[in-house]
């Protein structure tokens, strides 16, 4: 089995595709549910990888959508190294306001915050007329007793599990994303991003079909008048976020380096470590780089 069939054009998801042999000897792999997510330990991204290690690491993100590389004591250079893997780094549009200053963005929630980023199911920046592809998130800093959990959906699933007629009547659809969150939330005015985005969308890598609207940046489709659109955004809305069959909920360990595939997977932080602190790092890649 050629390791690297899982780049653009072929369909994804053979497992011995991403089979780790002559690749990475030392590692192993733990799926994180059945559905999707896997973790990886014995890899060491403290180096620069082989070209072929490199391809490896995108073809499991493909395969398994949210990826989870354990024991990671790495500084922000190898963080850019191995984000540069996967694509160039992603400026949020507010990157002042959600405090960016660099391609590595420090998220960090303690007893002085009301919220953490991201508490709403969402895809990263679908406004974006080409949203964000991966994002990264190393935790540094972990609340003492548990918590700050991040829950994913696999979105390729969610469709794949909807009923013959709705999958029709959604693949003809587009809906509207806006960034008002950003005005909302931090008051933010002026040109912030907006798109319209197929419902259904393919995955560009796998060519696998994702259900593509979430609460934080779908406001409306654009086919349907106003109730209709809302009542249709509602179910699709709830179906994500409460269909646990096609979520896992990811208990983070410190060091650990998760990875998310954007186009096919959605999430959502839990803050319910109040007033303890959690602090990541985190890099948003856009443009997909093909091997
Ligand atoms: O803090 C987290 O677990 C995830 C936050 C989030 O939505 C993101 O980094 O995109
Ligand atoms: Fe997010």
């Amino acid at each position: 089995m050629n390791k690297m069939n899982l780049e653009i054009g072929t369909p994804p998801v053979d497992e011995d595709a991403i089979a780790l042999e002559g690749v990475f000897e030392e590692a192993r792999i733990e799926r994180l549910s059945p559905v999707f997510g896997a973790s990886i330990t014995g890899v060491d991204l403290s180096r620069p990888l082989t070209a072929e290690q490199q391809v490896w690491f995108r073809n499991f993100l493909t395969r398994y959508k949210v990826i989870a590389i354990r024991d990671q004591d790495i500084g922000h250079e190898a963080l850019e190294r191995f984000a540069s893997y996967f694509g160039e780094p992603y400026t949020h549009p507010m990157a002042a306001a959600v405090g960016q200053t660099s391609a590595v963005n420090e998220l960090r929630a303690d007893e002085k915050s009301t919220a953490a980023f991201g508490e709403t199911w969402h895809a990263d920046m679908t406004s974006e007329e080409s949203p964000p592809t991966v994002t990264m998130l190393r935790l540094a800093v972990l609340p003492p007793h548990g918590g700050g959990d991040t829950l994913f959906a696999d979105t390729v699933t969610a469709y794949e599990r909807l009923s013959a007629p709705l999958k029709a009547f959604l693949g003809g659809l587009t809906a509207r994303h806006n960034s008002g969150i950003f005005s909302e939330k931090y008051g933010a005015s002026g040109n912030l991003p907006e798109a319209i985005h197929p419902v259904i969308k393919n995955h560009p890598i796998s060519g696998l079909p994702t259900l593509f609207v979430n609460t934080r940046f779908t406001k409306s489709i654009v086919e349907l008048g106003q109730g209709e659109s809302r009542a249709v955004l509602e179910y699709l809305f709830h179906y994500i976020a409460e269909t646990p069959d096609f979520q896992l909920r990811f208990r983070w360990s410190k060091d650990t380096l998760l990875v998310w595939d954007n186009r096919s997977t959605q999430h959502c932080a839990i803050f319910d470590y109040w007033p303890h602190t959690r602090v990541g790092y985190r890099v948003t890649l856009y443009e997909p780089k093909t091997a």
